[in-house]
């Protein structure tokens, strides 16, 4: 069995390896293959002369830079990728046919592409918004492409709406501003006139939209798909990642500064990870739903604005992803991958959700006009791992030489081939669902509730996190312009949860307005009726969905979290060294952050190596703060503005800090002082104890007082 894993889990690297290049002590030619001695300078006529035409080595050279950039996704632009596999754990044939599924000794390979939503490529990582979350899975059937989020529900009911939603979340058409944002009037305008964005808006709102790293963020397939058996039985099936580091944000004060202190954050988190061998994993959950349930619930399962709670359909844990490679080349692999909710393998089938169904259309039609052609198939990170063999023939950049006369079927002159699978050998077949309908532009009015979920998931969480989504709110609004937009948002939220809807009015300083209609919403033939789309009083189903927190999955302790420890020349080695022990065996990495760069000299007089000046980091970029003792270091950090701001920051942002001895006087010298009492303040306390804190990952208690903390 090892030996057939093995030999699966490299299937797509011995594919990749065939177009992977290495310079290493090659010479240098032309696309041409000419040798190339000079390529720095051009040919002239004479020293100082004009450059000559006929300098081929030039103008291949310009010709092909001028060409380098192909367009950004017009979604998603902005991602990171890497590649790993998938092990299942027993299997699902009573769901499902689907090869992946069902054969544990497979090691499917995979590729997956996290990313954010609406900025360009060269936005920021830490802005508010959904972020995406791509599985391309190479199985030996062809491939599977789970394309999701890290929220578990959607904006919009019906594609039909979707370039409506993106043009009013992009940047404003006239300035082309706010980039990577939501926070301004077209989006809102959009969102106060179509509440059935409002579900995933509030989860927009909290801090699921800043995470603290891609490796810590559950994922969604959204839609309900279909599972179908050897006997052709469907199952309804939604798709969940599980991150076994558990589900963890970051402040939105700390996004702010993450912006400026280092853009690429998350993209450098999973690069980082990957390379130290800590690799990020999740858990594939299926919720399953059998087809005579398929009306039991409150609310329709086509609906993609909907998420049916794991405590009404567990989520049933079938197998697990690991990424463990990072790509060799940005833009040959994440750039170039193209993911297609319509990627499917026998086993797994469509269902009739109309985004679901609209998104069918875009994906292929995207990748024509950003990779140029439709063999954007043939692209390596995009071919699938087991043979492709069809009549579609020629476009822009073939690269399969296809032999014989014969590019048509059925023919005779080919022998029939390549001939069509027999329906033992796995043929696609799709499920035979029972179709009897009228042809109507509507939308079911099992969609009507816009309300319950939204207001579900709020009461869900808990307070601190509540807390964040009124902030996040009243930042967002505050931003806007429009005062009726603002109102009718504040209406809205009133609909929500009238406490909401409190908080964000005393932010804003307005009043939530008793009604907002008004000519106004009939003449822009708004979906603006608040009151059809308010849930029926007893579908009020849950009161509380514990999974809609944060906080309802574990904890791995504190694997490749990041310690900065404070110190100048002088530390004391005996505190440092026990406590970067006990963390670095823990699995955690620490960062001697210094005064200085270069090498910082201990209290046994020995150098160690500075991760980074203070000059050049800033404490958002890490987990928790250790201060190790040293009356010379601590004399000097006395000294240093910045090592004060770090602290005072550090505490702001709740997170654990740790000080031995001498490195009380500095603490003192800070907010520190009056967070001697806090849960996750350790003066002269074990490592062990700083250890259960990091992997808390903050103390959200001490967020209030932490308030009044200038930092
Ligand atoms: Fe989409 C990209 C996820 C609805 C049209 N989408 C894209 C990516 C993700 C999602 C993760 C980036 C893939 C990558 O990394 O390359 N999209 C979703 C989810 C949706 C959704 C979870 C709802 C449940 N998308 C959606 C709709 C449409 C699109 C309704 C159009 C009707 N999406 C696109 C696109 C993109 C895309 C324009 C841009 C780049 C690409 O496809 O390859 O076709």
């Amino acid at each position: 069995m090892k030996e057939n894993q093995s030999k699966n889990s490299s299937s797509k690297e011995k594919d990749l390896e065939k177009n992977t290049q290495c310079p290493h002590g090659k010479t240098m030619t032309t696309n041409q293959g000419q040798k190339v001695n000079d390529t720095n300078n051009s040919l002239k006529a004479g020293e100082r002369g004009a450059t000559l035409l006929e300098d081929f080595i030039l103008r291949e050279k310009i010709t092909h830079f001028d060409h380098e950039r192909i367009p950004e996704r017009i979604v998603h632009a902005r991602g990171s990728g890497a590649h790993g596999y998938f092990e299942l754990y027993e299997s699902q044939e009573k769901y499902t046919k689907a090869g992946i599924f069902t054969d544990t000794t497979r090691k499917t390979p995979v590729f997956v592409r996290f990313s954010t939503v609406a900025g360009n490529k060269g936005s920021a990582d830490l802005a508010r918004d959904v972020r995406g979350f791509a599985t391309k899975f190479y199985t030996e059937e062809g491939i599977f492409d789970l394309v999701g989020n890290n929220m578990p529900i959607f904006f919009i009911q019906d594609a039909m709406k979707f370039p409506d939603l993106i043009h009013s979340v992009k940047p404003e058409p006239d300035r082309d501003i706010p980039q990577a944002a939501s926070a301004h009037d077209t989006f809102y305008d959009f969102v106060s006139h179509t509440t059935e964005t409002l579900h995933n808006q509030i989860w927009v709102m909290s801090d699921r939209a800043i995470p603290r790293s891609f490796r810590m963020m559950e994922g969604f397939g959204i839609h309900t798909f279909r599972l179908i058996n050897a006997e052709g039985k469907s199952h309804f099936v939604k798709f969940h990642w599980k991150p076994l580091l558990g589900v963890h944000s970051v402040t939105w004060d700390e996004a702010v500064k993450i912006h400026g202190a280092d853009a690429d954050f998350h993209r450098r988190d999973l690069w980082d990870a990957i390379e130290a061998g800590q690799y990020p994993e999740w858990e594939l959950g299926f919720q399953i739903i059998p087809e005579e349930d398929e009306h039991k619930f409150d609310f329709d399962i086509l609906d993609p604005t909907k998420l049916i709670p794991e405590e009404m359909v567990p989520v049933q844990r079938v197998g697990k992803m690991t990424l463990n490679r990072n790509p060799e080349n940005f833009f040959a692999e994440t750039e170039q991958v193209a993911f297609h909710p319509g990627h499917v393998v026998p086993g797994i089938d469509f269902t009739n959700d109309p985004l679901l169904q609209g998104r069918l259309f875009s994906y292929t039609d995207t990748q024509l006009s950003r990779l140029g052609s439709p063999n954007f198939a043939e692209i390596p990170i995009n071919r699938p791992v087991n043979e492709v063999h069809n009549n579609q023939r020629d476009a822009h950049m073939r690269m399969t030489i296809n032999k014989g006369k014969t590019a048509y079927f059925p023919n005779s002159i080919g022998g029939g081939c390549p001939h069509l699978a027999k329906m033992a050998e796995g043929g696609f077949t799709s499920y035979e669902e029972r179709i009897d309908a009228r042809k109507i532009r509507e939308r079911s009015e099992s969609f009507n509730d816009h309300f319950s979920q939204p207001a579900l998931f709020y009461r869900s969480l808990q307070p601190w996190e509540q807390k964040h989504v009124a902030e996040a709110y009243t930042f967002e609004l505050g931003k806007c312009t429009y005062d009726h937009i603002k109102q009718r948002m504040l209406y809205i939220l009133n609909q929500i949860d009238e406490d909401l809807a409190n908080k964000v009015a005393n932010g804003l300083g307005m009043q939530i307005p008793d009604s907002v209609d008004g000519p106004l919403n009939q003449a822009i033939g708004a979906d603006a009726d608040v009151e059809k789309h308010q849930p029926p009083k007893k579908k009020n189903y849950l009161d509380k969905s514990e999974a809609l927190s944060q906080t309802h999955l574990e904890n791995k302790g504190i694997v490749s979290r990041k310690i900065a420890a404070l110190v100048s020349d002088g530390f004391s080695h005996e505190d440092f060294s026990e406590m970067k022990k006990y963390l670095e065996n823990n699995g955690a990495e620490v960062t001697i952050v210094a005064t200085h760069g270069g090498t910082v000299t201990c209290s046994e007089n020995k150098d160690h190596k500075v991760g980074a000046a203070l000059l050049t980091t800033e404490s958002v970029l890490y987990d928790a703060l250790y201060i190790p003792g040293g009356k010379k270091s601590i004399d000097a950090l006395l000294d240093e503005a910045k090592a004060k701001k770090f602290i005072n920051e550090t505490l702001k942002h709740c997170k654990a800090i740790a000080i031995d001895n001498e490195a009380e006087e500095l603490f003192d010298a800070t907010y520190g002082k009056d967070f001697k009492d806090d849960e996750a303040v350790f003066i002269n306390k074990s490592a062990e104890d700083f250890a259960k804190a990091i992997a808390n990952h903050r103390n959200w208690d001490r967020e209030d007082q932490a308030k009044s903390i200038p930092a």
